[in-house]
């Protein structure tokens, strides 16, 4: 059970705040909540161990808002390390302070402190998420965020319900050693299953006890919008329920032109909105996650699933005698399904939220991939999976070399980045080759002369109001990966995608300028490329990085500095009074 402490918690306080007004609906409000961060012991799978949690729940508590409204929550860290809270996907205009990137944003509130982050939600609508944002701690620490229309009024038939559907992991190893273990390149730990809303489901069981399964409940004829949340360290998901169809409504807190479709596929910091009607014959039907992965000859790891329930009202308790209905999934190698369903998606565009920038003031091309560095001290090694190195991840080359005791934001802001970043991360890879070659797979033979990489600091500075293009590229430099990179304070859009190599003089042609989709996780496709725009409309240090964890932690990662406009509207104001320094949260900067 929770400790005391958190029964003296207020869930949430909600008070409403002069002004507001706008479409005619409901006055912003201030959302208030306070997240008491602890440790707590939890028992899957026949063995007890120790989780860490937010209010004694997992997931975590939902933070629902309407568009417009001020977010308060008080973080207390009753953990015995570090901690930051990120709001996933919310832009932070001019907030770039609260974005609670770990030594990106803030130094991380230490044991036994608190922080109070502070932050206005405008201009989006639909599902998002927050989740802690230092070491693998997000696997536990996470839970939804629902932005909901400020006029009430959705595009779509008002679903009866909302139920958020959040699908991640049960991870048995504490969190903070994996995290010591993947830093260090191993990468042998799994977790022991999927999870949908923190539940194992009942194909999971040891010693005849099987584990409990997410029920949802629901009435004939009646719609349900389904929240769909990746909160995995690991793995993209693909999600059916038996017997029902979805109508895929929005993603990443945006509008999607509504899509029909069987099944849904999420990955790590994607989330998608999903009409489901209840027009089956009362009764009870399963639901499955399935984490897919590139075949072999890339490294396998265990299959991962978890099944849930649908459960009519009304049906009878043997189901009439009947077999539950199983959803037909994909096979786990077949990544296709995931490809052709994001190819499919297109925004519901609205006019004052889907001006595509028509020029580009700066083009990268980004190379997603592997590389490995010598361990210890020595400058040269044996390559090629061997004790001598340590496996890393790299953007175009460069392995991000994460710091532990500053913040960038505050370096950046002071003027005292000297000797803690520079700002050359590179506009192209800078060595090219065939990147989708399966030869640079092991057994290999070609990646011996391309994996050598390094570690480093390198950020990438944008002017206010650039127009920006990203072509990245997932390559199969020791692996096959996909690749959802997400980009912390924007969203994108996502103009095309493709498998293979990225070629200009064709694929530029494809590009959709009409209603491409604003993501803040642009899933990379496995051996392919996808082309995002943006503009530089909102001042900060923004993060980004691939959202599978391994990857962050090996260095998939950069920061976007984007420098102030010309005016205090456009400007990044001074850290707000209660926002805690490095100092003062006990980190001595080098
Ligand atoms: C978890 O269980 C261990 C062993 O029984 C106990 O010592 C510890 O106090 C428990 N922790 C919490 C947070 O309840
Ligand atoms: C939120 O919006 C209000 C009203 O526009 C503004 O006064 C306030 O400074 C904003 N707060 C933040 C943290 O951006
Ligand atoms: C229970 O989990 C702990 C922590 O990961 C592990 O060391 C132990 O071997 C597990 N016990 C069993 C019976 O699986
Ligand atoms: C437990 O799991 C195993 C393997 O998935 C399965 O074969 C078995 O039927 C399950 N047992 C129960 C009681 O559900
Ligand atoms: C849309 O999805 C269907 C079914 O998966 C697929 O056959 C089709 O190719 C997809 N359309 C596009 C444009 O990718
Ligand atoms: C460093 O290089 C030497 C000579 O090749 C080798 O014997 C040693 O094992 C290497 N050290 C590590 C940590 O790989
Ligand atoms: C902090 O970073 C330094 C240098 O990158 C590294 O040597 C050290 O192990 C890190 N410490 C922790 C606790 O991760
Ligand atoms: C690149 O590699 C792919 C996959 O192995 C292969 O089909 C293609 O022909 C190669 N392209 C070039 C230009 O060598
Ligand atoms: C990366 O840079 C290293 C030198 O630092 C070089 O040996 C290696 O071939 C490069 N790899 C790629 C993929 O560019
Ligand atoms: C951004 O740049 C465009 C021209 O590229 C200009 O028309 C617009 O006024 C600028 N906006 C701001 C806020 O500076
Ligand atoms: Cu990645």
């Amino acid at each position: 059970m929770a400790a005391s402490f958190f029964l003296a918690v207020a869930v949430a306080v909600v008070a409403l705040a002069a002004g507001g007004g706008g479409g005619g609906g409901a006055e912003a409000a201030t959302v208030e909540h306070n997240f008491v961060v602890h440790e707590m012991n939890a028992t899957h799978l026949c063995n007890t161990t120790k989780i860490y949690v937010v209010n004694g729940q997992l997931p975590g508590p939902t933070v629902d808002v309407a568009e417009g409204d001020t977010v308060v929550v008080h973080v207390v860290n009753k953990l015995p390390h570090g901690l930051t809270i990120h709001w996933h996907g919310v832009r932070q205009i001019r907030s770039c302070w609260a974005d609670g990137a770990g030594f990106v944003t803030e130094c991380p509130i230490p044991p036994g402190r608190q922080h109070t982050y502070r932050f206005n939600v405008t201009g989006q609508v639909g599902t998002l998420w927050w989740h802690a944002h230092i070491t693998c701690l997000r696997a536990t620490i996470n839970g939804a965020f629902i932005i909901r229309p400020r006029d009430g009024k959705y595009p779509f038939p008002t679903p009866a319900k909302d139920v958020p559907v959040i699908i991640g992991e049960w991870w048995q190893l504490d969190l903070i050693e994996l995290d010591r273990r993947m830093m260090d390149g191993n990468f042998d730990d799994n977790p022991l299953s999927a999870t949908i809303n923190g539940k194992l489901g009942d194909l999971s069981n040891c010693s005849g006890t099987v584990e409990e399964s997410f029920v949802l409940d629901v009435v004939r004829g009646q719609t349900y919008l389904l929240r769909l949340i990746n909160t995995a360290l690991f793995s993209e998901y693909y999600y059916r329920v038996a017997g029902h169809t979805f109508t895929v409504v929005g993603a990443d807190g945006n509008y999607l032109t509504p899509y029909k479709t069987e099944m849904v596929t999420v990955a790590p910091g994607e989330t998608i909105d999903v009409l489901m009607v209840a027009d089956a014959p009362p009764g009870y039907y399963h639901m499955m996650a399935l984490a897919n992965q590139p075949p072999e000859p890339d490294l396998q790891i265990p299959v991962f699933t978890s099944r849930g329930l649908i459960r009519y009202a009304g049906a009878a308790a043997n189901n009439n005698g009947l077999p539950v209905p199983m959803p037909v999934m994909p096979h786990q190698h077949n990544t296709m399904p995931s490809y052709y369903f994001r190819k499919n998606l297109t925004a519901l565009a609205l006019p004052e939220r889907h001006r595509v920038p028509m020029h580009v003031d700066e083009r990268l091309f980004i190379t997603l991939g592997l590389g490995s560095i010598c361990r210890g001290t020595n400058k040269t090694c044996q390559r090629r999976r061997g004790p001598e190195t340590i496996v890393v991840a790299t953007m175009n080359n460069v392995s991000f070399l994460h710091h532990n005791t500053s913040s960038l934001l505050e370096r950046y802001y002071d003027g005292t980045s000297e000797g803690l970043y520079t700002e050359d991360f590179p506009d192209r890879p800078p060595r090219p080759y065939n990147y989708t070659n399966r030869e640079l797979i092991p057994p290999g033979p070609l990646e011996e002369a391309l994996e050598p990489t390094f570690k480093a600091t390198k950020l990438r500075r944008f002017k206010y109001n650039t127009s920006v293009e990203i072509v990245f590229q997932s390559t199969t430099l020791l692996q096959s990966d996909s690749n959802p990179m997400h980009l912390h304070g924007y969203d994108v859009f996502v103009l095309a995608q493709g498998v293979g190599n990225f070629n200009p003089k064709v694929d530029v042609s494809k590009f959709n300028y009409h209603n491409p989709q604003l993501r803040n996780t642009v899933q990379v496709p496995r051996g392919g490329w996808a082309a995002i725009r943006f503009l530089t409309d909102n001042p900060g240090m923004w993060y980004l990085h691939c959202h599978f964890e391994f990857h962050i932690i090996m260095g998939m990662a950069t920061a976007f500095i984007v420098e102030d406009g010309p005016t205090p509207e456009t400007s990044l104001p001074p850290p707000p009074p209660e926002f805690k320094r490095c100092a003062a949260n006990g980190f001595s900067q080098p």
